[in-house]
């Protein structure tokens, strides 16, 4: 018999609440842009598709920017940035995005499927932090997969992507798609996400997207069967005290993990948990520092009662240890 969740109980102990109740958002990815904190979420909404291990539930069609002027105040909606009716090359699914900006240009990454059902990463493009954002007419040449977050390290800047399952980074082997290609057995190397630097212009990338890989603390790269620390999606990169973290969801066990290294390329060795399970199937985050303090943005589905699809975005303030760790972030105490 299945056990009642008390929702109103779960929000008491939660560390953090909402930052909007109007809608449903999630995978938040946060900068500060003039002084001001902005969050690139997914909308989510209830398409009416029934739960399936491709994602296909997740029917998100527009992004929402939000702002907040310091982590404890309002949060403002800054309404529709990007449609996905104006974007040519896409139909469906714009999933977890992300935004930089360079020059007074703000570029804004997201993925979507094609009509062929492809997931493909794209860039729209805007004079504004909250958008709204004019999109390129096609995807960025040789981008795939999903959950795009973009980096800034002394002047160039780097994607890093993928997700596997409805993410569909295992049907691809030295970045070419087959359908043949699926999840590799166990004992295997876990696959990796991926990365590639963009050109001075931002709209495509510079290299060929490159493995990420993540090492065991013996220097082995960790393994697909090595769930509870291999990566899914949700690829983070940021940087403290001259070292790389590399944050990431494990998905089907729900943590968000993170590695370290000495570059943006990596390698990148696995250190630990960063957020232990939220309540929802997915989890998904960024790392940002905001007046010298640094802040978790994530999500959870308890304002939906639980609802895998129908998630709201929170923040947590992180404590970084004298050796560079991070404390493990217990969202429910
Ligand atoms: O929001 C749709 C997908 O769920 C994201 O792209 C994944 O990271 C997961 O949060």
């Amino acid at each position: 018999m299945s056990e009642e969740v008390d929702y109103d109980d779960l929000k008491s102990r939660a560390v953090s609440q909402p930052l909007v109740t109007h809608i449903y958002t999630a995978d938040p990815s946060a900068h500060v842009f003039d002084g001001k904190i902005y969050i690139y979420p997914s909308h989510d909404i209830d398409a009416g598709i029934p739960f399936n291990d491709n994602g296909d539930h997740f029917g998100m069609r527009d992004y929402h920017v939000l702002s907040m002027d310091n982590v404890t105040g309002e949060t403002t909606d800054h309404g529709v940035a990007l449609d996905i009716d104006d974007v040519p090359w896409a139909e469906r699914q714009m999933w977890a995005p992300d935004a930089t900006h360079k020059a007074g240009k703000y570029y804004f990454y997201f993925p979507a499927k094609t009509k062929e059902g492809i997931f493909k990463i794209g860039v729209a493009v805007g004079d504004h932090p909250a958008g709204p954002f004019i999109p390129q007419p096609e995807a960025i040449k040789g981008s795939y997969s999903i959950d795009p977050a973009v980096f800034e390290d002394n002047g160039s800047y780097y994607l890093y992507f993928g997700g596997i399952w409805g993410g569909q980074l295992q049907k691809y082997r030295n970045n070419q798609y087959d359908d043949r290609h699926d999840l590799v057995n166990d004992h295997e190397q876990a696959l990796s996400p991926m990365m590639a630097r963009l050109q001075d212009d931002l709209l495509e990338f510079d290299e060929e997207p490159r493995e990420v890989l993540i090492l065991d603390e013996k220097g082995n790269p960790l393994l697909a069967g090595d769930n509870d620390r291999r990566f899914f999606e949700a690829a983070w990169v940021h940087k403290y005290n001259g070292i790389y973290y590399f944050s990431y969801s494990t998905g089907d066990t729900h943590f968000i993990c993170y590695a370290t290294g000495d570059n943006p390329y990596g390698p990148f060795t696995y250190r630990g948990r960063l957020l232990n399970p939220v309540i929802g199937w997915t989890s998904h985050h960024s790392i940002c520092e905001v007046d010298g303090k640094w802040y978790l943005f994530y999500h959870d589905s308890i304002l939906s009662k639980g609802v895998t699809h129908l998630r709201s975005v929170k923040v947590v303030e992180i404590n970084y240890l004298d050796d560079g760790r991070i404390e493990t972030i217990e969202p429910y105490v």
